[in-house]
């Protein structure tokens, strides 16, 4: 009986890049919803190296953030018995797939791509060819594995999208191959913004500190980025795009405490934004801490760490080789 439960839960991918310190955008945006999520699906939860180097990564940098991105999932509740964690590069379907892919996708959908045309004119004149191919990597992490869902942010929607295209154009190509995946977006904190120019989305990659929260930043730089994030001079409380700083704030409060915009309006009326932020500033660090406690035990033990992205890599290798060796008959190469 216990297996044919098994057999139904529907499959969830999602992954995150170990590009840079992880910001309080990526765990309410993606984190925090993955583990929500355990108990109900068959997840795979990635660390997804290979995108990471479509921009340029210091080698030492590389390696430290992806075992701590590791730790991090860890801490942040999801857990190495219930999901499969691991390391993109790993699994070497992962690339294969995606060259196959590749030859299933047409130069003008890449370049249509918003997240695309955002980082290759900041990178100027040195867009790796990775960059524009990015998506496409993507598109293999998500059908190698099947998956119904994919828990991301608004943000990678577009490239969602793209992965239906593309599976379907296959699929008719070469006859059904792929399931064709949905994304899932959650209700509340998909989208924090940029806690100084809260009309971009906070990003770990911003070059100003103070325009995000790093999961693993101290409590005071925590305090003290809330109390410099920009406002306006209306003085109220509320959720309204005229007040995109005072919206943002908002956004991460509810996130956190589960209040909705309505309860967050009517407890701070007529008071202005200092105890606002105050408590803003609070819910962070009561969520972060503990967190950051539990990150800072796990990179003491790099066997553990070892163990479950061995572990991982083994499940998740298993599962996308049956998937590789279909698109490899589908198109016409001899099997060995
Ligand atoms: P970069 O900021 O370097 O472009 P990123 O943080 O957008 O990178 P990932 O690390 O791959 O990219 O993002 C991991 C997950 O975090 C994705 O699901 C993404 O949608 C989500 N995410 C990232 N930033 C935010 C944000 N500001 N608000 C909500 N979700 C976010
Ligand atoms: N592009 C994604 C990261 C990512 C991803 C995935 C997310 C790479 N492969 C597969 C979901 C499923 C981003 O969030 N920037």
């Amino acid at each position: 009986m216990e297996n044919n439960t098994e057999q139904i839960k529907k499959v969830i991918f999602s992954g995150i890049q170990p590009s840079g310190d992880l910001t309080l955008g990526n765990y309410l945006g993606a984190l925090k919803n993955w583990v929500k999520l355990q108990d109900d699906y068959d997840t795979f939860y990635c660390i997804v190296d290979l995108h990471a180097i479509t921009v340029k990564q210091e080698p030492k940098n590389l390696r430290r953030r992806t075992l701590e991105l590791l730790a991090i999932y860890i801490a942040a509740g999801i857990d190495p018995e219930k999901n499969t964690m691991f390391i993109q590069s790993h699994v070497p379907a992962h690339s294969e797939a995606a060259w196959l892919l590749n030859c299933n996708t047409y130069v003008g959908e890449l370049s249509r791509m918003t997240q695309y045309k955002d980082k290759s004119s900041k990178y100027g004149n040195s867009i790796s060819a990775g960059l524009l191919n990015y998506p496409v990597l993507m598109v293999a992490d998500i059908l190698l594995y099947q998956a119904d869902l994919v828990p991301v942010g608004k943000d990678q929607k577009q490239h969602l999208e793209l992965t239906r295209d593309i599976a379907d154009r296959f699929n008719k190509a070469y006859s059904h191959t792929f399931k064709i995946p949905e994304p899932y977006i959650p209700e509340n904190g998909t989208k924090i913004m940029d806690l100084q120019e809260p009309n971009k989305k906070m990003s770990k990659s911003s070059d100003n500190p103070n325009s995000f929260i790093l999961m693993m930043d101290p409590p005071d730089i925590i305090r003290k980025k809330i109390a410099r994030a920009v406002t306006d001079s209306i003085g109220e409380v509320k959720y309204s795009d005229e007040q995109p700083g005072v919206k943002n704030l908002m956004t991460i409060l509810g996130a956190l405490t589960g209040a909705s915009m309505e309860q967050l309006e009517q407890k701070y009326l007529g008071q202005g934004y200092a105890q606002f932020k105050k408590d803003v500033a609070e819910a962070i660090v009561a969520e972060l801490e503990p967190i950051q406690n539990k990150v800072k035990d796990l990179l003491e033990n790099k066997t553990y760490l070892e163990e479950i992205y061995k572990k991982g890599a083994e499940k998740a290798n298993y599962v996308a080789i049956k998937t590789l060796r279909k698109m490899q008959k589908k198109i016409g190469l001899i099997q060995k």
